[in-house]
């Protein structure tokens, strides 16, 4: 194996090792407007600030002063209110640490596994790739501490109505999405999106969801206020439910008495076979996922002898509760030593020692089960590529 590099950042003054390298996008103030997490060279369960993902859909709003900062609470309450950082502040306190996963991450995936098509590479962009191509697999997940209040505390101070059935939040932004960027997700020249033209961000979010105790309303992400680019002043966290979910720069709330007619909801980060699909639903809950994180294809090949296989496993609905590692393509799995977690939402690491003897050509792959018994795979392969979470094979050679 090719020893990888260590020296070459300088960090506070002092040289150190190499920093991971991100893919950002910028607008033409040089400001990140989309950005992956360089997950393969990450360590740890907390995704540091400055490499965590970033997806905007609309374009990024303008700086809003959190003192200035407030939010409407209308719809189907017992008497609406507009409340402001320094109120919100005075509920009870709730930290989350939980995986934020967009909807959209290792879409291609689907393609490699189900059609028999190219394989992404879970290191770095494709050589030559172009838009979605160019976007490394996996790039699209992080995990973080989040604090703030319980969404259903602040709800609370409206009085929600017994007929309410969903929270629709909306942010800040405002524009046109990015039909090209849409198109190029779901992976379908031929699909029309409908373009809704200018539009808030916004979601409906059921109210069963809304009132956990571990959704909430966070100002505060990694131990500091939560940057712009995450949403600042104040986000939604809804562990378990993809991305999308997690409306940033918050700005108002309805309480509903139905499901509302969003965009990022009925049109896009749908699932179902196709756009006429009877049964056709929001994107919610992810499923049970796991990423080998070393080695990598790349890493190939290995001497025999034995080699820790490491890697990250989480779930939608709650905690994993055993991962299993396979050497021989599925045939047979062995249990991996998973690490003690307390919190739910949060990634687990779990190591595997793969002793190896004989040279050939070996194919990794892990599963993970969470704490309701779901088995991964969950999630089928559907029209818009959404929620990934089959089992990606990692090839090794061993020499
Ligand atoms: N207001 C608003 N909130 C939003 C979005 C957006 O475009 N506007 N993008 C969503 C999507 S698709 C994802 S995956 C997450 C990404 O959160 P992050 O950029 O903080 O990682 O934010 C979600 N919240
Ligand atoms: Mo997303």
């Amino acid at each position: 194996m090719p020893r990888r590099e260590i020296e070459g950042g300088w960090i506070k003054g002092w040289t150190d090792r190499k920093r991971p390298e991100q893919l950002e996008f910028k607008d033409r103030d040089d400001r990140t407007v989309f950005a992956t997490s360089p997950i393969t060279a990450l360590e740890g369960r907390i995704t540091p600030t400055d490499y965590y993902y970033v997806v905007n859909q609309l374009g990024a709003p303008e700086l809003i002063h959190p003192d200035e900062w407030e939010l409407e609470i209308a719809g189907v309450v017992d008497s609406p209110i507009k409340i402001g950082l320094a109120d919100l502040k005075k509920l009870p306190p709730r930290t989350v640490r939980a995986v934020t996963e967009c909807a959209g991450n290792d879409t291609m995936y689907f393609d490699y596994l189900h059609k028999n098509g190219y394989k992404p590479s879970l290191l770095g962009p494709a050589k030559g790739g172009k838009g979605l191509e160019a976007i490394p697999a996996t790039g699209m997940v992080s995990a973080g501490e989040f604090a703030g209040v319980s969404l259903r505390d602040v709800l609370a101070l409206a009085g929600v109505r017994p007929e309410a059935v969903a929270v629709r939040m909306q942010g800040a932004d405002r524009g046109k999405p990015d039909m090209a960027l849409v198109k190029g997700s779901i992976g379908d020249k031929n699909y029309v999106v409908k373009d809704p033209g200018v539009i808030n961000f916004d979601k409906g979010l059921p109210i069963e969801k809304a009132l956990e105790i571990d959704t909430i309303l966070a100002w505060s992400m990694n131990g500091e206020h939560l940057h712009h680019i995450h949403g600042a002043p104040v986000r939604a966290v809804v562990p378990g439910w993809s991305g999308n979910w997690w409306v940033k720069w918050l700005s108002e709330i309805e309480i509903m008495d139905r499901m509302p007619d969003c965009y990022h909801q009925t049109e896009y980060f749908v699932m179902g076979d196709g756009p006429d699909d009877p049964n056709l639903a929001p994107c919610m809950a992810m499923g049970v996922k796991t990423l080998i994180l070393d080695p990598l294809d790349e890493d190939s090949p290995l001497t025999s002898g034995s080699h820790a296989v490491r890697g990250l496993s989480w779930s939608g609905e709650g905690a994993i509760e055993k991962v299993e590692v396979s050497a021989d393509g599925g045939a047979t799995w062995s249990e991996a030593q998973v690490e003690e977690s307390h919190d739910r939402w949060m990634w687990v690491r779990w190591t595997w020692v793969w002793d190896v003897d004989q040279p050939g050509q070996y194919q990794l792959m892990a599963r993970a089960t969470d704490e309701h018994g779901r088995l991964q795979p969950q999630t089928k392969p559907n029209f818009q590529r959404k929620h990934f979470d089959g089992i990606i094979p990692t090839d090794i050679e061993i020499v």
